[in-house]
């Protein structure tokens, strides 16, 4: 298939690349606007002659992404050893929350396990490659190893069939506990490919391709998990959890994320994030 672009696109696209707007970004308003990726590409490829330096055929989205099945719009989805409820779902961002995705026992498990190993939370820091304390985070957290202890293995499992990503390309479980007037402000949960220490980072599993944040303890007021760039708030629900993806490390995936401040009672979290490979 070789069909020409109309001169109209072409003088668009020239512009827009002109204009110094990356590929990534191009792709996503043409995503936006409806076009098909396949499409969009050969477009792309298309002015690869004008602009050798763009690399645009190396640069073909990730087309494996994490995510659940949602072929035939399912209400529940069977995510090995629990049902999983379906409540909400957004394309761009992809978006997904699920319901009934823990239980309350496990919910309390985790975070019985968590408390003593709580400490103020740590970023990874793109500048350096190494970990900072974040004033952008005022929560306290830990991390889990992968498969460290029965719950923790069992939802990982649960979360693999579900996502549809094996269990060993995922992080271990983050655990974060907001108190009152605690937040985490908007960021991206994808390394910046301009800071300097991100090469370091991406050397053990690649680039983070997606997150699900689970809610194990709601506070009684604020907390929720806010995507700014679309206007949604997800209500930070026992036993619930969002899910978001991002198929390039780009601002253009629209996966600007924060937690509100919590305004009374405890918040408290889980975080998965799913790398491109395995991460070891
Ligand atoms: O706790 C949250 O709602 C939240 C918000 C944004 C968690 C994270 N990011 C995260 O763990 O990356
Ligand atoms: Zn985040």
């Amino acid at each position: 298939m070789s069909q020409a672009i109309s001169p109209e696109l072409r003088e668009w696209l020239v512009s827009q690349l002109a204009a110094g707007h990356s590929v990534p970004a191009l792709r996503a308003s043409m995503r936006a606007a409806g076009w098909q990726d396949a499409a969009t590409d050969l477009a792309l490829a298309q002015l690869e002659a004008g602009f050798p330096h763009l690399e645009v055929a190396s640069k073909t989205p990730r087309t494996d992404m994490p995510g659940p099945n949602l072929e035939g719009a399912p209400l529940y989805i069977e995510a090995g050893d629990r049902r999983v409820q379906v409540l909400h779902t957004m394309r761009h961002p992809r978006v997904v929350v699920f319901g009934n995705l823990l239980s309350p026992e496990e919910c309390e498990g985790l975070i019985a396990a968590a408390r003593v190993r709580l400490a103020r939370s740590l970023t990874v820091e793109t500048r350096t490659g190494g970990e900072v304390l974040n004033v952008d985070r005022t929560s306290d957290g830990m991390f889990f190893e992968r498969g460290e202890n029965d719950i923790v293995a069992r939802l990982e499992q649960r979360i693999a069939v579900l996502l549809r990503w094996p269990v060993e390309f995922g992080e271990g479980l983050q655990i974060l506990r907001y108190a009152p007037g605690a937040q985490y402000r908007p960021h991206y949960d994808y390394f910046d490919p301009g800071e300097p220490g991100t090469p370091t980072i991406l050397k053990r599993g690649g680039q983070r391709v997606a997150t699900l944040v689970m809610y194990l303890q709601e506070p009684e007021q604020g907390g929720a998990t806010t995507f700014p760039d679309v206007g949604l708030e997800v209500t930070p629900m026992r036993g619930t959890g969002v899910f978001f993806s991002y198929d390039e490390p780009e601002p253009a995936t629209r996966t600007l994320h924060g937690g509100a401040p919590v305004l009374a009672g405890e918040k408290w979290v889980a975080t998965k994030w799913l790398r491109e490979r395995e991460f070891k």
